[in-house]
């Protein structure tokens, strides 16, 4: 039967999160490459398996950049049922700190993928891209948990944040009312889908409107032109995309066509450097929006896709609904706007994480009664947009849009026969905005580890994007008089 209703005045599946998810809508919903599914079977497939693992404690998701991954994560919100999503890339170590951590009762995966020996023991599941759906699903409390992010810190392996069901709806409506973001939107990226950024901004917050993703599999600039120049309306990417982006579009017409025609160009994750606004912009008439986010908190500000006069490194303005305020090093809220004084950035908000799983420490120290502590350095303009001059770690290093602790890296190469002593730090990078560099003190002077060794040791434990991209190698850390290693000295 077919109905004069739009998609968005028929009723819905009754779920909250998703409301253009109905069984009988024929427009398309996701597209990754030559595979695609509409918002109809993307409900069959996602009803039926939310059917299948509802009432589980928790499940893991393997989180390729495939249609299985978003139809995983959808059922799982359907269901209730808490989901973690796992970077197929993560190493050994880190993937056995992540599932004893957070102990998932059923591991998604899509069928031909092979997981690792450390999964063995958790029943699989195979995420199917049709099906023949299931009950409309019951109402979930929006406090409840929906997603639970692993996320660096300085020091120790990652700390998983809890993201409550209401988090994930109010940022989403936050930021759509920032970008004037509707169903009629064609969203372009290729970004990882086990992070906030591509997963609950790139996956759920175009089926959120009722629009179409596109995912690109890859990050790659033919194909931001490709999907940008056919239809796309909006690009999501981390600094690094646009970056390489920026450096393609002065020789490239297509891309030049295919930018300017974007309604809007979002960047995120880490800060754009001006030299890249300002070639994209040079170069295509299109400004590039930033907005800041992070794991615990989603998104806080953001430049307004209305707000024409936003200059390059600002970061826009509060959110609706976010709760925004810089603190002094004495602990004292500042309250000037004169793009001068800094403070730490403090959020509140039902954006916000409701804690770290199993580290009630942690979650305490990140708190200021219901302040989140973010950790970032800021100024406030007098037209009350937001500038990030810093980070209060320094042990906390940003590159491709990911976030590395230092430590934990340390950790790993201090394990290798080869190394004595090591010490990682964060050093510019044109591309990643910051590579990881360690320097290391052999065990052995005279027959050190080979870069390439230590780079696969790291790869291999933890993850690929956390290697050090550079090792220098020394006759001894230099150290203060109480023995601390001093970072700040490790510089050429
Ligand atoms: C290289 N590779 C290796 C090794 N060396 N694998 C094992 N051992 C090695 N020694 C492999 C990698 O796995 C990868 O494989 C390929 O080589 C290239 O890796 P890499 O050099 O890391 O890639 P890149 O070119 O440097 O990547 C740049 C990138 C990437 C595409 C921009 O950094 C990226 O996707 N960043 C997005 C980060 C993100 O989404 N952050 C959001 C979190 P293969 O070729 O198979 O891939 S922040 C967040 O969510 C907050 C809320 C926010 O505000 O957004
Ligand atoms: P993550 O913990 O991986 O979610 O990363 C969050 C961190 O990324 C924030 O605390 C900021 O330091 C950084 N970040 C995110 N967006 C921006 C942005 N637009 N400009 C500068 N830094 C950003």
């Amino acid at each position: 039967m077919t109905s004069d209703l739009k998609d968005d005045e028929k009723p819905g599946t009754g779920d909250d999160l998703f409301p253009a998810l109905r069984p009988d809508s024929d427009r398309t919903a996701l597209r990754f490459g030559e595979r695609s599914v509409t918002y109809g079977t993307l409900a069959s497939a996602a009803g039926g398996l939310a059917v299948r693992i509802g009432g589980a404690s928790r499940v893991a998701l393997w989180a390729t950049p495939t249609l299985e991954t978003a139809v995983g994560v959808v059922a799982a919100l359907l269901a209730g049922v808490p989901v973690v999503p796992l970077n197929p890339k993560t190493g050994e170590r880190e993937l056995g700190h992540i599932l004893k951590d957070s102990a998932p009762r059923l591991v998604l995966a899509g069928p031909g993928d092979e997981l690792p020996a450390a999964l063995a023991g958790v029943e699989r599941v195979d995420i199917p891209v049709s099906g023949l759906g299931g009950p409309p699903p019951g109402p979930v409390d929006p406090a409840a948990p929906a997603m639970i992010v692993y996320t660096s810190g300085t020091t120790g392996p990652p700390k998983g944040a809890v993201l409550p069901r209401r988090a994930i709806a109010a940022t989403l409506d936050a930021v759509a009312d920032a970008w004037a973001w509707t169903g009629d939107d064609v969203l372009v990226h290729g970004l990882p889908l086990f992070h906030v950024h591509g997963l609950i901004l790139g996956v759920l917050g175009p089926l959120r409107r009722g629009g179409e993703l596109r995912h690109l599999g890859r990050f790659s600039v033919d194909g931001v032109r490709r999907e940008l120049g056919s239809g796309g309306t909006v690009l999501f990417g981390v600094p690094t995309m646009y970056h390489r982006l920026a450096e393609a579009v002065g020789e490239d017409p297509g891309l030049v066509r295919a930018l300017a025609g974007a309604r809007l160009l979002v960047s995120g994750s880490a800060a754009l450097p001006l030299p890249d606004h300002t070639r994209i912009t040079t170069a295509t008439g299109r400004r590039v929006v930033e907005r800041y986010g992070m794991t615990e908190t989603l998104m806080n500000t953001s430049v307004r896709a209305d707000d024409p006069k936003a200059r390059p490194g600002s970061v826009g303005v509060p959110l609706p609904g976010v709760g925004l305020r810089l603190v002094d090093e004495a602990g004292e809220p500042v309250a000037a706007y004169d793009g001068e004084t800094i403070g730490e950035i403090q959020v509140r908000g039902a954006n916000l994480f409701t804690g770290y799983l199993n580290r009630p420490d942690a979650t305490a120290e990140a708190f200021d009664g219901d302040w989140f502590r973010t950790g970032d350095m800021a100024v406030r303009d007098p037209d009350g947009s937001v500038r990030i001059v810093g980070r209060r770690a320094t042990d906390l290093i940003k590159s491709g849009g990911y976030k590395i602790g230092a430590g934990e890296i340390e950790n790993v190469l201090l394990d290798h026969p080869g190394v004595r002593e090591a010490a990682v730090t964060g050093e510019p990078d044109p591309d990643l905005g910051e590579r990881v560099v360690a320097w290391i003190v052999p065990t052995t002077p005279g027959t050190r580890p080979t870069p390439d060794e230590l780079t696969a040791h790291v790869a291999a434990e933890l993850a690929p994007h956390k290697r050090p991209r550079v090792i220098r190698y020394l006759d001894a850390l230099p150290r203060n008089d109480m023995g601390k290693v001093m970072k700040r000295a490790l510089t050429v």
